[in-house]
């Protein structure tokens, strides 16, 4: 069996304890994909040390010349690209066109972040006092601590982790135990570009690891991206030890569709948003919100194309929609169904395990579409991460906002409509982090400032050039050349 190392300082090593864990091919149970460094507290002060060390002459280095390094690692994406799709769909399970897509991701953030070393823009400002004058710059930080996600094993992490080394940080980063192994090819791939040893580390291992990276005193910023309850939990240990933590959590998203919708393409949408990745995106959409008078024929339309969807496993070109992650989730998706039936809820398609032939031997889940929801239901309220969809009736664009703005999470949110006034309402009034108008709630753009409000995150923005506000701090300079002193607020007025 493929035996899989952490990367610490520049160098493949296993766990201190000589321990490992498993991992499996969610597609298909039997296939284990390897034996995998189980990292401990021992592993974390190894990487730690090795990203403080590295930093202190890693953040020396012109940004622009470790922007060239970061272009390299974007080729190196590039040209890896659909070899890494299969690992990657191997690991977690969608089809490889998407596993694709997430690897285009880091390498646009790769090209993105490189582009930025020479746009790490300060401001000069004039100063209340003579001959002085005032200026800000963006600082690195010291050693970030990066903790992810298995859904898009490349992607997410890549928005952490190449803007934090582009800025002048180091990293310690722990990818998910269920999707470990595009840890190692993050690594592989930073490696090949060339960054000093001890600028990327690399640890395989379970939660309790990420606690310890959390608590490390020389790891000065978190960034995670996972469930609501563990991200609240390093949320606390962040104010209790003063670090600064980029917490992106929980979803609820939601899509309207308004009577005046061109509905195939609001169908495009919902299918794409509910379904794509499994419905396993932070920003799936997993509730619908109808307007009465096209009600009962978009959830005909819906079940039909939801029915023609082919499942499968994603190494297969003919897939449509892979597994789940693994039998726990298969499991929550089942209860969230049957709780959902019990509580009102109109079963409009799926709601069971697929296990015809070889799936038996995965976690399939059918597409699943429940009707006649609303507030008052758990499935609209509670996150799923998996291909269940509830579906509510709206009676008018202000009842569909106020459905919509239920909930206790804000990442991202649409609408399909042809009225502009709506539209722009929606825009403004939606309690998003990303908003989107005739388009699904999935489909990030790397560029563009990507979190969510309400109880999605705390704040920042990853993506775009708000990413920088998380890795880096900024310093005021006073430049004073007057040749004497000069008390502001006193001499001045
Ligand atoms: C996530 O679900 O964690 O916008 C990220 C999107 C993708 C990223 C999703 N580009 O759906």
């Amino acid at each position: 069996m493929e035996k899989f190392k952490n990367f610490i300082n520049g160098q493949w090593v296993p766990a201190v304890s000589g321990k490992t864990f498993l991992n499996y091919n969610p597609a298909n149970l039997e296939d284990i994909i390897g034996e995998f460094a189980m990292s401990e507290q021992a592993d974390v002060d190894n990487a730690v040390a090795a990203a403080k060390a590295a930093f202190e002459t890693w953040h020396l280095v012109p940004a622009p010349k470790r922007g060239d390094m970061m272009r390299k690692a974007g080729d190196i994406f590039n040209r890896r690209k659909k070899e890494l799709a299969r690992i990657m769909t191997r690991e977690m399970g969608k089809p490889t066109f998407e596993t694709e897509g997430d690897v285009q991701e880091a390498i646009d953030t790769a090209y993105y972040a490189a582009s930025e070393t020479r746009r790490l823009f300060g401001h000069t400002v004039p100063s209340e006092m003579e001959n002085k004058m005032n200026l800000t710059f963006r600082c690195p930080v010291g050693v970030v601590g990066v903790i992810t996600a298995w859904n898009f094993p490349i992607a997410v992490p890549s928005w952490k982790i190449l803007p934090a080394i582009a800025a002048g940080n180091t990293v310690v980063f722990k990818p998910s135990k269920d999707a470990p192994h595009s840890g190692v090819i993050f690594a592989e791939i930073l490696e090949e570009a060339g960054f000093p040893k001890g600028v990327f580390n690399v640890l395989l291992g379970t939660g309790s690891m990420g606690d310890m990276i959390v608590h490390h005193p020389d790891v000065k910023i978190v960034g995670f991206t996972g469930s609501t309850e563990i991200g609240c939990h390093i949320g606390e240990i962040g104010g209790r030890l003063n670090k600064r933590v980029s917490l992106e959590m929980g979803g609820k998203n939601a899509q309207i569709v308004m009577d005046d919708a061109n509905l195939e393409l609001a169908l495009d949408g919902a299918i794409w948003g509910a379904f794509g990745t499994t419905g396993q995106r932070c920003t799936a959409t997993s509730r619908l919100i109808v307007h009465k008078d096209v009600y009962e024929k978009f959830l005909d339309m819906l079940r039909k194309r939801a029915e023609s969807l082919r499942i499968g496993p994603g190494l297969e070109a003919t897939t449509d929609m892979g597994p789940v992650i693994h039998l726990k989730s298969l499991e929550n998706c089942d209860r969230m169904t049957k709780l959902a039936v019990s509580e009102g809820g109109r079963l409009v398609t799926g709601g069971k395990r697929v296990t015809d032939g070889d799936l038996a031997k995965g976690c399939f889940y059918a597409p699943t579409i429940i009707a006649d929801c609303d507030e008052t239901h758990t499935l609209f309220n509670e996150e799923v991460f998996g291909p269940v969809l509830c579906v509510a009736k709206a009676d008018s664009f202000e009842h569909a906002m106020k459905l919509m703005n239920h909930s206790e999470y804000g990442l991202s949110g649409s609408i399909y409509t042809k009225n502009v006034n709506n539209a722009w309402t929606a825009a403004r009034d939606i309690e998003v982090g990303i908003c989107y108008i005739n388009a699904p709630t999935i489909g990030a753009e790397a560029h563009m400032p990507f979190g969510g409000v309400k109880g999605t995150g705390n704040g920042h923005r990853e993506g775009g050039w708000t990413v920088f506000d998380i890795f880096t701090e900024w310093k005021t300079v006073y430049f004073d050349y007057s040749d004497k002193l000069q008390r502001a607020q006193i001499d001045n007025y």
